[in-house]
């Protein structure tokens, strides 16, 4: 990078000679690393902060480009550790510029009296893990070597810019400028033609100031980004009031939030809202300014969910079309190849009108590539570009770059991190990386970090780590490093989390596609501010689950294990279950418990379309049941399944699985028919399996007039459905009929023995406990009668049954009698698939457009069930849910 363009401003640095020991060593004096320091100091340990630059300020000392400003509201962008801090500085913006964001960061240097420990002008040349004598030896480029018992990589996200990659940058002889490295002297642009490469965020927010100065200004896109106005100004009125009314209050909901900002999450899902209703809040919107609104407000679905996601890009490329005079130029500014939010979004002033400018000019690189850069300009494949300036705005080697590309940092038995790294970073939390002792990230891959107010993610990093240096210094160790095993876990549980919305699906430097050669895969942490802090918390709380810490006289500590190991949705609502602090279901009574249900099942969000849904009436076993219909949008006649919904024979009716029904109904393309048979107590065994065996007849006999198609039914059950299901197929075996091709089991009872490990591991915290599966048994079946293969299909003869899938879940009481129900079948000669959910729980697959990871397992089901009817297997795939509007959880 072109450092001689990059002027001093300060310099403390401290000459060579002996090493310099501290207790603590952070690369970077930015806003994390000037955090750090005033926290190690208030924590008593003596500490030191190198710094490249010659002053404080990390990104924002060295992005001084034209434009150059937050895109997160400055209200909300600042440190919130010291309320008189706070009360002391005023922002002028709604928006800060770079150099009032940089006056800030001297402001808070000068204010803790920070510069005093920082070596400016100081690059690490090694870091080096000294087992013997547990610290890390640095050597820099200046000054003394240092020797520190920790050492703590406060470097940022985006501070390592990526070279060009472009042939010939060395024969051009004009002025060449990165936007990540931008000269402290003034740049005189005025009369000038100059070249913009690149349009992320640097690129937008510096073209419409360009074309401002310069005589002609040509702009190279090859990806175009979506961009929202910023309708800057001051601070808005109303957000300063929320702060300044509870600033305590405001700080906390803050951090407790998905994305570090305080918005209550939208709660309403894309298909319940008209198109006049999305435009409105669309359009809300746009007129706020405000990223975190437009990625977060409009509708629950429209970060998780490619269907939600389009009808939120569409909107924006028409407002791209409206401000774009030319419809080619407009063209090619709308971006088509990434949902909206899944790379970076823009917040811009003027962007898109500035290519309405005479002297602005656009070329599409994705119809004529640059091949080089010339001595006076760049050529394309198509032409050749005469220009006095060239401004790079080609963005960062992001996040890893950050801490590989800076220095080599070898740890425990000489592992290089760059290694270690070579196939994508690994990490515990984000925080720490196993074989690299007493080393820290702060903001790391694995962490929210740039998907999250930067501040308040800094703010709770610096807190967790100077916290557990003090407990450890305390209780007399001086090592700390990751299990192998609880890095492999946040691995996975990274995994898990970035099914959950759209990132995977762009090629950014999130995922480090920017960066030619680099391991691919989506680096920062996707499942939200709150939820990883509760679960930093939890480690602490689990006695630093995942860490070795060793201390004097070979004392050890090592509580290994995976923090987390359900899916990550399925965590947050049993989190959000537990902190409702609801009393046990089987403490309110058959009556209030089914009171109880409906009043839940009102609040979930409403499913999904499908053609057509008749209520009838069917005769039952002793008088008649209610049903529910379910018909596909598609031409029929469709292929019937007979549905028994969940609720331990005693809760639910034919409506209670509806967003179940209606989902597995738009997958397989099949008519749901689902049966409101009778319960206990009221009608105890053996009712609800005569109902059922008696509506599955009745439903076959009746396909056809139901308009669905002759010949063989399915049956489907989920919990005590299962149950019903499963004994449905051994009577209609053994009573000469109805013909059933095939059986859906989710999570079924198949016994009465409430003793299996699956019982003991869960019996509580996963919403199905066993108190309430023993209260079900109960009310349903007197104990006499529970080993009748009506009630324990397991303990029946087996043989010559329909074919199965079996669901179990990882966190179900029932899990080991479905896996033993599954195993028994196939001993029995029936061909059966049984598919066992990781860190899915009993509920997991009713909650539909909650949770989200149940999607892969229900597309399973339908595809079982559309071979069950000898239909080709696949299923409608891309219909992910949204996440459910209580805060917390929406993105
Ligand atoms: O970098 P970018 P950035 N030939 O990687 C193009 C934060 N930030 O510095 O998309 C031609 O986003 C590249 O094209 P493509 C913010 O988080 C915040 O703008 O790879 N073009 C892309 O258009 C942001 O996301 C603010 O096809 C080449 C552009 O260069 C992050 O920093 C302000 C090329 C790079 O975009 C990075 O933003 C600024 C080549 N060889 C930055 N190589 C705030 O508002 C790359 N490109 C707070």
């Amino acid at each position: 990078m072109p450092d001689a363009m990059v002027a001093d401003s300060a310099s403390t640095a401290t000459s060579g000679g002996a090493t310099q020991e501290v207790d603590v060593a952070v690369v970077g004096a930015g806003f994390a690393g000037l955090y750090l320091l005033h926290r190690l100091r208030k924590a008593g340990f003596t500490a030191l902060v190198i710094e490249e630059a010659g002053d404080v300020g990390g990104t924002w000392y060295w992005n001084r480009y034209p434009g150059a400003r937050c895109d997160i509201q400055t209200v909300d962008y600042s440190y919130t550790f010291d309320p008189e801090l706070e009360s002391a500085w005023k922002w002028s913006e709604k928006y800060a510029t770079q150099p009032e964001i940089l006056r800030y960061l001297g402001f808070v240097a000068d204010r803790y009296d920070l510069r005093r420990d920082i070596r400016f002008h100081t690059r690490i040349k090694a870091a080096t893990w000294d087992q013997a004598a547990e610290r890390w030896q640095l050597t820099t480029d200046h000054g003394a070597a240092i020797s520190c018992r920790h050492y703590i990589m406060a470097t940022g996200c985006l501070s390592a810019p990526k070279p060009p990659e472009i042939e010939g940058v060395k024969d051009f002889k004009g002025e060449i400028y990165f936007t990540g490295r931008w000269p402290h002297h003034e740049v005189k642009l005025a009369g000038k033609r100059v070249a913009v490469i690149g349009t992320g965020s640097s690129g937008i927010q510096a073209i419409p100031l360009i074309a401002e100065q310069a005589a002609h200004l040509t702009v190279f896109q090859r990806t175009p980004n979506f961009a929202l106005p910023a309708h800057n100004g001051p601070p808005l009125l109303d957000r300063v009031a929320a702060l300044e009314s509870d600033r305590a209050g405001y700080r906390e909901q803050a951090r407790w939030s998905m994305v570090g900002v305080p918005w209550p999450p939208a709660s309403v899902v894309s298909w319940q809202l008209s198109d006049a209703e999305r435009r409105e809040r669309f359009e809300k919107a746009w007129a706020a300014g405000d990223l975190v609104h437009m990625l977060t407000q409009l509708w629950a679905d429209q970060g998780v969910d490619v269907d939600g996601n389009a009808l939120v890009a569409e909107l924006i490329r028409e407002k791209i079309r409206a401000a774009v005079k030319d419809p080619e130029t407009a063209a090619a500014l709308s971006p088509n190849d990434h949902p909206f939010g899944s790379k970076r979004p823009c917040l811009d002033t003027n962007y898109y009108a500035t290519y309405n400018r005479p002297n602005v000019s656009h070329v599409n690189l994705r119809q004529e590539p640059i091949t080089s850069i010339t001595a006076s300009g760049i050529k394309t494949g198509k032409r050749s570009f005469d220009v006095d300036v060239i401004v790079f705005a080609t963005g960062f080697d992001a996040m890893t770059g950050a801490i590989t590309a800076v220095h080599p940092i070898t740890g425990r038995d000489g592992q290089s991190l760059s290694q270690v790294w070579a196939n994508g970073p690994q990490s515990y939390l984000g925080l720490t990386v196993a074989g690299f002792p007493n080393l820290f990230m702060i903001t790391g891959p694995g962490s929210p970090s740039v998907l999250s107010n930067m501040a308040v993610s800094i703010e709770q990093h610096v807190d967790w780590v100077v916290e557990r240096l003090a407990a450890m210094r305390d209780a007399g160790f001086s090592t700390i490093e990751a299990t192998a095993a609880a890095q492999a876990g946040w691995a996975q549980h990274m995994a898990d989390c970035s099914t959950l919305t759209l990132h995977r699906l762009a090629n950014t430097w999130y995922t480090g596609a920017n960066v030619p050669g680099k391991a691919q895969g989506v680096m920062p942490y996707t499942g939200g501010v709150g939820p990883y802090r509760s679960i930093c918390n939890e480690v602490v709380g689990r006695g630093m689950l995942g860490f070795r810490l060793t201390g004097a006289n070979g004392a050890q500590q090592c509580n290994d294990g995976e923090v987390v190991r359900l899916q990550p949705d399925v965590r947050l609502v049993l989190n959000m279950l537990a902190d409702m602090k609801l009393p046990p279901i089987e403490s309110m009574g058959a009556d209030g418990a089914r009171a109880f249900v409906a009043q839940f099942n009102a609040g979930r969000p409403a499913g999904r379309l499908v053609g057509e849904i008749v209520d009838g009436s069917l005769p039952g076993a002793d008088g008649p049941l209610p049903y529910r219909l379910y018909r596909p949008a598609t031409p029929g006649p469709h292929p019937v399944v007979v549905y028994f919904h969940g609720g331990g024979w005693v809760l639910g009716d034919e409506q209670s699985d509806d967003p179940f029904c209606r989902d597995m109904c738009r997958r397989t393309g099949m008519i749901f028919v689902s049966v409101g048979y009778r319960h206990g107590p009221e009608h105890p065994f053996p009712a609800a399996a005569e109902d059922g065996y008696a509506a599955a007849k009745w439903i076959a006999e009746h396909a056809a007039d139901l308009g669905g198609r002759p010949g063989p039914v399915m049956v489907a059950g989920w919990s005590a459905g299962g149950n019903i299901a499963a004994v449905t197929c051994q009577l209609a075996r053994d009573r000469g009929g109805p013909a059933i091709s095939g059986q859906l089991l989710v999570c079924p009872v198949t016994d009465c023995d409430l003793d299996r490990p699956s019982y003991r591991e869960n019996a509580e915290g996963y919403f199905l406990t066993k108190s309430l599966m023993a209260w079900f048994w109960d009310m349903y079946c007197p104990p006499g009668d529970r080993t009748d293969p009506r009630a324990s299909p397991l303990r029946g003869k087996l043989s010559g049954l329909p074919q199965a899938f079996v669901v179990t879940c990882e966190f179900d009481p029932l899990r080991d009698e479905g896996i033993a129900y599954a195993q028994a079948l196939a001993a029995a000669g029936v061909p059966v698939e049984q598919f066992n959910a990781r860190g899915q729980m009993h509920s997991s697959y009713t909650m539909v457009d909650v949770v989200i990871t149940g999607v892969s397992g229900r597309v399973q089901m339908a595809e079982a069930l559309r071979r069950f009817a000898g239909l080709t297997p696949e299923s409608r795939s891309g219909d992910e849910g949204a996440r459910p509007g209580s805060d917390g959880l929406a993105a």
